[in-house]
């Protein structure tokens, strides 16, 4: 790395904007300021983003190996040692139990060349299927959706900036005033309809807030879809030529009149009339979803659901129109599609489908007989972690589930189950401390490669900083323990842009093609969306245009119908317990609770509680709770806030110990994504007597 170049046009390592930022050296450190000329932040950053340098040299970062010894203690230890530690235990795994005894859990937050190495190094150097990752509990269900309806999947069809010509946008259950807030720039013409049982800040900008109970989205989305066809908005031509299945699904919305719809979910009559006529009214209209309508056990129904109403509006395919999904990690779209989701080759390719398998097969240099089938997804391999069949060892590349996955309790049992846990990380994560061996990382100051953005962009990650000494790569991590594996060298290239050349040649012909994209026409300042499948290809910034990705060109309507959710609330539990994010802290907070300013504008646990609820549970402001739920509890500060539904109470997910959200979530899956029920459990409040 040339002392002479000082800063470098690179991207936010947090959120799936990809806010562009430039990162200059500043002392032994680095600081970032916005990028002016990158259009999805126009020159904007969040906390998060502006603070993001302060985490390369924070005190406790990992700068060493460490091997959990006999006595139960991490002992630091070299490179060499680490690795043959991890090899030689593999191996002994996999010799008395078989491949499947290992497991690999990967995370959004990946580079794309890291997602791809990941999944090849577990087919083929582990010979594993049990490999899934983080992005099951993030952007699953809307996955499940959008394939169904449009054939592939890709989180906004159209680059964020097409939002600010906008007319009216409806975010069901997404808040990204505080989870992005740069995108409140392009929404700032459109008049916004916002789904949330909170007031949220986007909810504070909105034209119009329709507040349901916690899970009951599936039931308005219906709702919305009733009115629309009976008010005279359906799109008769567009429904005609560009659909199918519309008959199937209008026997479900048929039966949701309004006046049922409000009895569901809370949301008035004349609410949902008027969201259906400020969409139907626009010129250009949008549907997004967030998590918030996603994380359910009915989160592909629901997803599918708002995707009927936008097409009965006739507005996805239509330039200035269209139904999207807020991705949510810094590589959510490129980790989902790049071959470390247990049914998923790269480029979006089926592990269950025998072309699929020969294609990546040839590029791997292997018989198609030899790559394994499709493993259990993220949650289902949790669980069966250290049972008898499950798997004996996990290797975690980029998540900290002690505090993200539902039912985290259970969660962290499994992982003291294992034979071998090996956690790769640059900060001592949660997970890193159940860890028996310790691998520090690179960050992404310190490495190049590349991401894929919410909107299909990929993106260069530039490197300006050499790494401290003692840290690697994981690319260098992966090619390191597959040599010890017995694997060629060669299968496994340690430079980024070496991985994403063969990653290019995977992905050809596949529904995510990255084959015309190379990082000479990223470094030229070209501005590439995926599908590319040629050189001289210009990239698809707009999807869907002239035809849907189905053989038959058209999309689909989804017959779906409302459902409860898993947890019913009753008696002992009589509250609705959601959970979400905050502005301060990224995901389980193992990076922004390190980062002094963040952890001062959030510093603890709280709960939001409406003030009646509160006084009912004999509860003030700043008071410790308990939030039990048939799972576990939760402990808490007290937030009285008005604008809350009395019904609902609100638990931020980044802190740990007993304040984890996840200790009081459960295992229900939806059953097509297999998304965990993060957004609604049954819970009680009440004083909590001791220290937190
Ligand atoms: N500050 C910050 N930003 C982030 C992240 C972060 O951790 N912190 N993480 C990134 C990632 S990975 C993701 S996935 C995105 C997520 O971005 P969002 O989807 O915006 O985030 P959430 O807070 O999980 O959920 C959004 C809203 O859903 C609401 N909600 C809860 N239950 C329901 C329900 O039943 N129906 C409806 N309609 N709404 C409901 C919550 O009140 C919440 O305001 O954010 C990304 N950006
Ligand atoms: N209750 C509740 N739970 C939730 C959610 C919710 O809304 N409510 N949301 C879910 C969602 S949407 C998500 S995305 C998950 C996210 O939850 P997690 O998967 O736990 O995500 P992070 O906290 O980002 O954890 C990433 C870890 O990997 C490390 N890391 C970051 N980059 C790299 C890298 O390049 N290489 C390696 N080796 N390590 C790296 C970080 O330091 C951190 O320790 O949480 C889910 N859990
Ligand atoms: S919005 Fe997301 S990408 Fe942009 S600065 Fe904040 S965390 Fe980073
Ligand atoms: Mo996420």
């Amino acid at each position: 790395m040339s002392e002479a170049r000082r800063e470098v046009a690179t991207h936010c390592p947090y959120c799936a904007l990809q806010c562009g930022t430039l990162l200059g050296r500043d002392g032994a450190g680095a600081a970032v300021r916005p990028d002016p000329g990158f259009p999805v932040n126009q020159g904007g950053l969040c906390q998060k983003g502006w603070t993001a340098p302060t985490l390369l040299t924070v005190p406790d970062r990992l700068r060493t190996p460490l091997v959990r010894g006999a006595d139960g203690a991490f002992t630091p230890a070299d490179w060499d040692g680490a690795l043959d530690t991890v090899a030689e235990r593999l191996r002994r795994i996999r010799q008395r139990y078989g491949p499947d005894a290992v497991a690999v859990f990967g995370g959004g937050g990946l580079t794309n060349e890291k997602a791809y190495l990941l999944g090849k190094f577990a087919r083929l150097a582990l010979g594993t299927s049990q490999i899934d990752y983080n992005g099951r509990f993030c952007m699953s269900s809307a996955a499940a959706a959008g394939t169904a309806a449009f054939g592939v999947d890709r989180g906004l069809p159209f680059p964020v900036a097409d939002l600010g010509r906008a007319d009216t946008v409806l975010l069901a259950g997404a808040n990204p005033a505080e989870t992005m807030p740069p995108l409140m720039r392009h929404l700032g013409r459109a008049e916004l309809v916002v789904v949330d049982p909170r007031r949220t800040p986007t909810a504070e900008r909105a034209a119009l807030h329709l507040q349901p109970v916690p899970g009951t989205d599936l039931a308005l989305a219906l709702g919305l879809l009733h009115l629309a066809v009976v008010e005279g908005h359906r799109d008769p031509r567009y429904v005609r030529d560009r659909t199918t299945g519309f008959e199937a699904a209008w026997q479900y919305a048929m039966t949701w009149w309004p006046e049922r719809v409000e009895r569901v979910t809370g949301v008035p009559v004349e609410a949902q009339r008027t969201a259906v006529r400020m969409l139907a009214d626009a010129a250009r209209a949008y549907v997004l979803t967030g998590r918030g309508a996603e994380q359910h056990s009915k989160g592909t129904d629901t997803v599918a659901a708002f995707i009927n109403l936008a097409l009965a509006l006739g507005l996805p395919g239509r330039e200035g129109s269209g139904y999207g999904c807020l991705t949510g990690q810094g590589n959510g779209q490129g980790g989902r599609e790049l071959g470390q989701k247990a049914d998923q080759l790269p480029g979006y390719r089926l592990i269950a489908d025998p072309a699929a398998r020969r294609h990546i097969a040839a590029v791997w240099g292997v018989d198609a007989e030899c790559l394994p089938g499709p493993g259990r997804s993220a949650y289902r391999l949790l669980d069966a972690l250290g049972t008898p069949g499950g798997p004996r060892a996990l290797l975690v590349f980029g998540s900290n589930p002690v505090v993200s996955a539902p039912r985290a309790a259970h969660v962290a049992q499994r992982l003291a189950a294992l034979d071998l846990l090996v956690v790769a990380d640059f900060v001592p994560s949660e997970t890193v401390a159940l860890a028996d061996v310790v691998l520090p990382v690179t960050q992404w100051a310190e490495e190049d490669g590349t991401m894929t953005n919410l909107e299909g962009r990929v993106l260069r990650r530039r490197r300006l900083l050499d790494p401290p000494e003692g840290v690697r790569g994981d690319l260098d991590v992966l090619h390191g323990l597959a040599v010890r594996l017995g694997e060629p060298p060669e299968r496994y290239p340690t430079a980024p842009r070496e991985v994403f050349e063969e990653l290019r040649r995977a992905t050809r012909g596949g529904r995510a093609d990255y084959c015309g994209i190379s990082y000479e026409r990223l470094d030229a300042g070209e501005e590439l969306h995926w599908p590319c499948p040629a050189p001289g290809h210009p990239g698809t910034p707009r999807m869907f245009l002239d035809r849907f990705a189905h053989q038959d060109g058209r999309a689909r309507f989804a017959a779906v119908d409302h459902r409860e959710s898993a947890d019913a609330v009753g008696d002992r539990y009589p509250l609705y317990g959601t959970t979400g994010r905050v502005l301060a802290h990224y995901q389980s907070g193992a990076q922004t609770r390190r980062v002094p300013e963040l952890g001062a504008a959030a510093p603890q646990m709280y709960v939001e509680v409406h003030p009646d609820t509160a006084a009912r549970a004999g509860l003030a402001e700043g008071e410790l709770a308990a939030v039990s739920s048939a799972r576990g509890r939760t402990v808490a500060r007290v937030r009285l806030v008005a604008t809350m539904r009395t019904d609902t109470v609100f638990l931020p997910f980044h802190y740990p110990g007993t304040g984890r959200a996840n200790l009081i979530t459960g295992d229900a899956l939806d059953p097509r994504s297999e998304m965990p029920e993060f957004k609604v459990s049954a819970v009680r409040i009440e004083p909590h007597p001791g220290p937190a």
